[in-house]
């Protein structure tokens, strides 16, 4: 019985090693200038805890064969000091090591700032859908007020009709961007915590309510992307999504001058 259970524990982690080096599920191509730094990092952390995994499984088959039950009496272990810290501090130094080796990824996509260029984009976060805002040609985003918020009113945003540089906003529920152009996407919620994750990007960012979460990424395919959000923020979190288009420049400007509101 134990030889058969020490078996199973084996095959079944050869088999789970198979899926991930053959890469059966696996994430889509990436589109932006942090996919390649990012997928390496993925690479080394999935090597690293695969070897740990490998050898954790082989440990465990090893101690129910060794131990199984031979008609003796069991006797009590107190445990082992000495490997407790080993191990313990052993995780410490593997999980601060690959913080500290793959942080410059975040830090690029949070911290560095955004090129003068760069296309502004609000993108908003509510139960249960997105919304995306241009400031318009007046490069502005206008006022946005709390008890403004109807979308039966076609306004989600709340934008204040007395402040001019609201009037030109464009508010759509997919977000577009051109090919190639660095973008700068600030996040807000309208309630919970959300979050944004387009996979192609290797970018996820929590949207907080109060807060304007900042990130940029340029991206280089033409393509449609989904937006699932991924947080779970409530009853209909499963259908909250929306999707990133990103266009040709051309393509995109008409997309703007086709959704702008009427003036
Ligand atoms: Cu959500």
């Amino acid at each position: 019985m134990a030889l058969l259970l020490a078996l199973a524990i084996s095959v079944i982690t050869l088999i789970s090693i198979y899926f991930f080096a053959a890469k059966t599920w696996w994430m889509p191509p990436f589109i932006s200038e942090y996919g390649e730094a990012y997928d390496s990092h993925f690479m080394l952390t999935m090597t690293a805890m695969g070897i740990v995994f490998f050898l954790a499984q082989l440990g465990l088959a090893y101690v129910v064969f060794r131990y199984r039950d031979q008609g003796g009496k069991a006797s009590y272990s107190h445990g082992n000091a000495t490997m407790e810290v080993t191990w313990t501090s052993g995780a410490l130094v593997l999980f601060v090591g690959l913080v500290l080796i793959g942080q410059h990824i975040w830090q690029q996509a949070h911290t560095e700032a955004p090129r003068a260029d760069a296309l502004r984009v609000e993108f908003w976060g509510q139960q249960f859908s997105w919304w995306a805002r241009y400031p318009g040609p007046d490069g502005q985003f206008g006022r946005t007020l709390p008890e403004l918020m109807k979308e039966s009113a076609g306004n989600p945003l709340g934008l204040d009709p007395d402040d001019p540089t609201s009037k030109d906003d464009v508010v759509m529920p997919v977000v577009a961007v051109p090919v190639n152009r660095q973008v700068e996407l600030i996040l807000r919620s309208k309630d919970v915590i959300h979050n944004f994750f387009v996979r192609e990007l290797r970018l996820k960012q929590d949207t907080v309510p109060g807060l304007e979460m900042r990130l940029h990424f340029t991206a280089s395919e033409i393509g449609n992307y989904e937006i699932p959000c991924s947080e779970l923020c409530g009853l209909g979190h499963y259908q909250m999504r929306s999707f990133l288009q990103v266009k040709t420049p051309e393509e995109f400007e008409q997309w703007l001058r086709d959704n702008a509101p009427p003036q």
